[in-house]
């Protein structure tokens, strides 16, 4: 099988072999545009706003828990077994987020990590009891300025020892609660100095309770991580029965977006260098004081195209299936994919959906004569690979 080395921190990063990710087995849903993005890792390139970020945040839990409390690592293999991904945090059996649907599969217990927490168990159980575990991690999702289906996340876990929790007021628990919206609140401080920011209640199936952090930007609330209180469960199976912890998972490219202002998430995929040249690591300050904000170049236009289908009767039609069917035709020139009309004729009781689908490059101008090809074999495709009937 791909890539073994687990939660072991690796010596050299491995790339993960094309071989290894084609495996002929029908569960493998990783196409072409995904295995293209495998081993990028933009987070350790050092110019690069997400590896200015990292080492951004790995510098607030230096100066808060003080320097090499907090251990980083940024190696660690994306293919994972489904134990590592789903079992060891917890998630249930008949969890979505299991699905073909939702998670790229390699083989039927194999996957493109879905989210940095599939690390958590096994760092405990080496031992780690604060630590970050930055990472590129993969799903199947909707498109959008803020959904990528490769993106990067931080996790961070902080296990208390019975003789902090001892000598606290609080309850162990509360605590831990405590000290983790504190701490994440001053991360938010550190990155963005005052900032509108607000919490709101989550669930998640390792923590509990369980929150998410939401911060105000372009005029909207934007979600930009998920936290809690470990669930004892998880710290017993790496021997820490009596310890609590807590942990969160934040999305690296929402923060960016909001430190550097970047407008769109596929540009930290892009290698024009009028993005590329605005970046320097060192140039972050402390509450983004003084800092050099990305700076727009023009937006080429969009392109709108609509495609009006009746749904197969099995029911095998999703949005997500719908995402990577145009990914894999239009790649990175397509911005969003929207739901903009949805019918159920009454007397054959089938179901139409009028999508609308934006095309735009970050880096040029679009033909008319591209697009409509681009559209035509969208079209196709969904005739072939989604049995829809085309309107
Ligand atoms: C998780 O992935 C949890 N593992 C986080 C966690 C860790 C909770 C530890 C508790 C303890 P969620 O699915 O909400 O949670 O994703 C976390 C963050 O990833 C989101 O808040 C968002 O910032 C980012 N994110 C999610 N999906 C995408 C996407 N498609 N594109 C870009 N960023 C995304
Ligand atoms: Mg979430």
């Amino acid at each position: 099988l791909p890539c073994a080395c687990g939660a072991k921190k690796a010596q050299t990063p491995r790339a993960v072999a094309r071989e290894d990710v084609f495996i002929d087995v029908p569960e493998n849903n990783v196409t072409e545009y995904i295995y293209d993005k495998i081993g990028a890792n933009l987070h350790r390139k050092p110019e690069h706003p997400l590896c200015i970020l990292k080492s951004a945040i790995m510098d607030y839990f230096d100066e808060s828990y003080g320097e090499g409390n907090f251990t980083m690592f940024d190696d660690l293999c994306p293919v994972v077994s489904t134990y590592d991904n789903f079992d060891s945090v917890l998630v249930p059996e008949d969890h979505v987020s299991r699905s073909l649907n939702d998670t790229y599969y390699i083989t039927s217990d194999t996957v493109l990590r879905c989210h940095t927490s599939a690390h958590q168990l096994g760092l405990l159980k080496q031992g780690e009891t604060r630590f970050l575990v930055t990472g590129d991690v993969y799903r199947r999702d909707s498109i959008d300025a803020t959904h990528f289906p490769v993106f990067h996340q931080m996790e961070g876990v902080r296990v208390f020892s019975k003789e902090e929790t001892s000598k606290s007021d609080l309850t162990p628990h509360e605590l831990a609660s405590q000290e983790l919206k504190n701490t994440l609140e001053g991360l938010a401080r550190h990155l963005f100095g005052e900032v509108e920011l607000r919490w709101v209640d989550a669930y998640f199936p390792f923590t509990n309770p369980s929150y998410e952090l939401e911060i105000f930007f372009n005029g909207e609330w934007l979600e930009v991580l998920g936290c809690g209180v470990m669930e004892k469960r998880i710290l017993r199976d790496a021997t820490f029965a009596e310890e609590e912890a807590w942990a969160f998972g934040l999305g690296l490219e929402r923060l960016a977006m909001v430190l550097f202002g970047i407008p769109d998430i596929r540009l930290f995929w892009t290698t024009d260098e009028r993005f590329t040249k605005q970046f320097k690591p060192g140039m972050f300050r402390s509450g983004g004081v003084g800092m050099q904000k990305f700076k727009s170049y023009s937006k080429y236009p969009p392109c709108y195209k609509d495609v009006s289908f009746w749904l197969p009767n099995d029911s095998s039609f999703t949005e997500n299936n719908l995402c990577e069917v145009v990914r894999a035709t239009a790649g990175s020139l397509v911005e969003e994919v929207k739901l903009i009309d949805e019918f159920c004729n009454p007397k054959t009781d089938r179901v139409s959906n009028c999508y609308r689908i934006t095309y735009r490059s970050m880096d040029r101008s679009l033909t008319d004569d591209e697009i409509n090809a681009l559209q035509e074999s969208v079209r196709v495709s969904l005739v072939e690979e989604m049995g829809v009937t085309l309107r």
